[in-house]
């Protein structure tokens, strides 16, 4: 699905800001077809859980609706009007005055409902959104949803960060012309000193078949450098500057749609030229061995919860450059677009994750001691989850395939990779993957119980991407034990599969502030002596290519007694503080110790 831009033959109105709000319970039977009579405002894009000082709303369990009147610019006679959303958490049902014009399922990726011929140029509309945050055994990410003696839903859910809901990333009200461009791939590769491009076009609309596609490259200087026809095709950019980690070079590519030697459409991608590629044990961008460093992230932010800011983004990719982190993992879910078109200017390395966390319940087993239930049994994540589920891959892809800063599809965070059925559930989804995009390698992210011996998907993947709490969850504040039993992990990994292994999660919860002489958890020393424990064996392990504290930031989850206002693994707290452990880590991915990380074979 293209990204909103405005272009000579396309404009755009923004609606974000403040929109009426109520939840269900007080919103009366339809709550679409008048003014909604509520006297709160909830802002967009926002979750809405955190914003009002009531624990109705923050634990709400099903929907609450959004309304605003949108007025339709005079000048949009005649084209086509669509409305977009760029995420509505977990699923959404749009209203246009009385009239239901979308429904959308998936709480991280956009979707879109076109108006034309509904709503009228110069004229209002009332819009009504009712998003609804339940999680089922069909949704990624899956929960459930219990009713109480007391009569009350609860959610609970298998992942470790809070169920935020709302309408989460920006609203916008697009044109395009009547016949216009679609979609658009592109897909690049090197010659030599030159770049090369194939790329696609589709046209929809009434008149599509009667209209000619003419590309153009256009560089950051917005000279023309190479240019070609047709709806398919590829062209060269001689000398071209690579999109490179930490220079991250963009090209535009004009789409123009003409009929009758006049513009019909016209659309403007950017992408960068580079390569991706995993050979033997090393991951290859542009042909050099990539070793990434960074971290798993959280869309998590004070207040506006999973709503995109983009002070926020500006703030968070700084402090990426401050500490040396080459890259990130959209942990555990597809982060706004805009967050991609960042990392694609600034050259920031990206793992692309769809939102499939918690398909794994042996780790509830693990925590409370209840009885194993097997995950891929047809009564808990069975065929309909993984329909769905590569629903989410489509989708991911679909969205994501032209970000030169995606190098790699994350399919699923911690799965039972260990369980009876997993091989049944992964493989097609390996398989999808593959066809939509043959260019990009994938991974999973392996739990703690998924080990070198039982792991029955590995193989069906490029890089073994390894979560590992040695030190925390086991071992606790044995930090020599841990060493010895990280190290043989990490070997047997490589040794079975013969692929590059990363660490995709290592990480300690740490309360600023709290020090200590002694080995204890919690404490700022502990944090990074056990970062420095990870960081020795990765460097003695050469198939090693790369690794991802746990967190960036700390974030908020749902209560319990393994959590004391969220997940504070955070190398920054959730207001962005630096812990003592970002200036170890500053240290060592700047080479400021001397020497730069990743494994002695690796150079
Ligand atoms: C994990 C999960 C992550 C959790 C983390 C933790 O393995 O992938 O979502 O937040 O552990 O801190 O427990």
């Amino acid at each position: 699905m293209l990204s909103p831009r405005t272009s000579p033959t396309r404009d755009i109105v923004s609606l974000d800001g403040l929109w009426r709000f109520a939840l269900d319970t007080h919103a009366g039977a339809t709550p679409w077809a008048s003014r909604l009579a509520s006297t709160l405002e909830a802002p967009v894009p926002a979750s809405y859980n955190d914003l009002f000082v009531d624990t109705e709303i923050r634990d709400h369990v099903g929907i609450a609706w959004y309304q605003r009147e949108v007025r339709v610019p005079r000048g949009w006679a005649g084209e086509r009007v669509v409305l977009r959303f760029g995420s509505v958490t977990h699923a959404a049902q749009v209203y246009v005055d009385d009239r239901l014009v979308a429904e959308h399922t998936g709480g991280y990726t956009p979707f879109e409902a076109d108006l034309t011929g509904i709503v009228r140029p110069g004229t209002e509309f009332r819009l009504t959104v009712g998003v609804d945050n339940r999680l089922t055994n069909v949704t990624i990410p899956p929960g459930t949803v219990t009713t109480g003696s007391d009569g009350r839903d609860r959610q609970s859910y298998l992942h470790d960060f809070y169920n935020y809901a709302g309408i989460a990333r920006p609203v916008r009200l697009c044109s395009t012309p009547p016949t216009f461009v679609a979609d658009v791939t592109v897909v690049t590769g090197r010659d030599g000193a030159a770049g090369t491009v194939d790329y696609r076009v589709e046209t929809a609309g009434e008149a599509a078949d009667a209209t000619t596609v003419r590309v153009r490259a256009v560089d950051e200087t917005g000279r023309t450098v190479a240019e070609a026809h047709g709806s398919e095709g590829a062209f060269r950019i001689e000398n071209v500057i690579l999109w490179q980690p930490g220079a991250g070079h963009l090209y535009d590519l004009v789409v123009e749609l003409t009929a009758d030697g006049g513009t019909v459409d016209s659309y403007t991608q950017s992408f960068g030229v580079r390569t991706v590629e995993v050979r033997g044990t090393e991951f290859l961008i542009n042909g050099e061995p990539f070793y990434f460093t960074g971290f798993g992230k959280h869309e998590d932010t004070p207040v506006r919860g999973k709503g995109h800011d983009d002070a926020y983004l500006v703030h968070d990719f700084e402090l990426l450059r401050w500490t040396g982190a080459n890259s990130f993992r959209t942990s555990h879910y597809p982060y706004a677009e805009e967050v991609l078109d960042f990392a694609d200017r600034h050259g920031i390395v990206v793992i692309d994750e769809t939102a499939a966390v918690g398909l794994n319940l042996g780790v509830m087993g693990g925590l409370t001691g209840a009885a194993p239930t097997p995950t891929f049994a047809p009564e808990n994540f069975g065929g309909p989850t993984r329909d769905v589920h590569a629903r989410h891959l489509r989708r991911l892809i679909e969205r994501d395939k032209n970000h030169p800063s995606v190098v790699m599809w994350c399919l699923a965070n911690e799965p039972a990779s260990n369980e009876e059925g997993a091989r049944e559930y992964f493989e097609p989804l390996a398989r999808l993957a593959r066809e939509l995009d043959p260019t990009r390698p994938l991974t999973y992210a392996a739990v703690m119980f998924a080990t070198p011996d039982n792991d029955l998907i590995g193989d069906l993947f490029d890089v073994l991407s390894i979560n590992r709490y040695y030190g925390w969850y086991v071992f606790t504040g044995d930090l020599r034990a841990a060493e010895q039993y990280l190290e043989q992990d990490l070997r047997g990994w490589a040794r079975r599969f013969g692929k590059p292994v990363m660490m995709s999660e290592y990480g300690a919860d740490t309360q600023p502030g709290l020090h200590s002489v002694w080995d204890t958890p919690w404490s700022e020393e502990y944090q990074s002596d056990y970062l420095a424990m990870y960081h020795r064996v990765f460097d003695r392990v050469p198939e090693f290519i790369g690794e991802h504290v746990w967190n960036f930031a700390d974030f908020q989850t749902s209560a319990g007694i393994h959590r004391v206002d969220g997940n504070k693994k955070g190398v920054f707290t959730r207001d962005r503080k630096p812990k003592a452990a970002a200036f170890a880590l500053r240290r060592r991915w700047r080479g400021l110790d001397g020497r730069r990380p990743g494994p002695a074979a690796n150079g």
